[in-house]
């Protein structure tokens, strides 16, 4: 019997139906990111590479910091591989997820079979294909076909074009293009960063997200920007799986405590 049989049918019924929209937000996830470049936790401007605050040295310790704050799940980036094309910081990602027991998705360098395989086995929760989304949509299928719901892929757009490889190529392509592709692929999830907003505490690009998840049944993540209780109450109600938090966490003054209350009110 599979899981889903067993699942009682309120369950079954949340899973299989269309998400609702516009009120239903009490489910949204606050997901803190963890950017790891040279083996130390930072943040990036506009994923630009020369415009790096390092918060800490020590990337384990802030991803425990934030499971204890009560984090449901972490994102983390291996910012040298998005760049180099393959796992550069994998070691501490490794020692992250032995770290850690809330799910951690993995992003940044994933481009082969073989290092999806790897990251999952060590615990990894699910990973995230940026550039090979955009150049290589064979492994984007087989990975959906072999890994289900441990695939997600990344799209992340500079004023509405998708950039590649570290944010320093652009494909040209808009977002719902790709995503229309990528959805007849099986992607069971994506995750939308406005490059432009990302690392800048400007609040998130509300009208893209809006038109992204309006346009597609699979679920989106948003990413960039987001900076304040109110930024994930606006993103909880255009109906976002969940929300990707970064520098407002680490320097931006929002308490992680904050961003959870924002988006689970009935449960305080
Ligand atoms: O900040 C950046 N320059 C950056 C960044 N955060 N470049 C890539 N990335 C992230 C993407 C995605 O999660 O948002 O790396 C991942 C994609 O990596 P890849 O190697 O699959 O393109």
């Amino acid at each position: 019997m599979t899981k889903r049989e067993q699942a009682p049918l309120q369950q079954v019924l949340e899973t299989t139906q269309p998400r609702a929209r516009g009120g239903r937000d009490s489910s949204m996830e606050v997901i803190p990111a963890v950017d790891i470049r040279g083996g130390r936790c930072v943040r990036l401007y506009q994923g630009d590479y020369d415009r790096e605050t390092v918060f800490s040295e020590d990337p384990v310790a802030m991803a425990r910091r934030w499971e204890h704050l009560g984090a449901p799940r972490l994102h983390v980036v291996d910012l040298d591989g998005a760049r180099a094309g393959q796992p550069v910081n994998n070691r501490v990602i490794e020692e992250l997820l032995a770290a850690v027991g809330i799910p951690v998705q993995v992003a940044g360098g994933i481009r082969q079979l073989d290092v999806i395989n790897r990251y999952l086995e060590m615990g990894a929760d699910r990973v995230i294909l940026g550039t090979a989304a955009v150049h290589d949509q064979p492994l984007v299928g087989k990975a959906c076909a072999a890994f289900s719901e441990a695939v997600a892929v990344a799209v992340d757009a500079r004023r509405g074009r998708v950039e590649t490889a570290g944010w320093r190529e652009a494909s040209g392509e808009t977002p719902e293009g790709l995503m229309r592709r990528l959805a007849e692929l099986g992607v069971p999830r994506f995750i939308f960063t406005d490059i432009g907003r990302d690392g800048t505490l400007r609040g998130p690009n509300f009208a893209a997200i809006g038109r992204l998840v309006r346009a597609f049944r699979t679920p989106v993540i948003a990413s960039g920007g987001v900076t304040t209780a109110e930024h994930l109450r606006r993103l909880a109600k255009l109906g976002v799986e969940g929300a990707i938090v970064g520098r407002a966490l680490y320097d931006g003054g929002l308490e992680l405590a904050e961003a959870l209350a924002a988006v689970h009110q009935r449960e305080v």
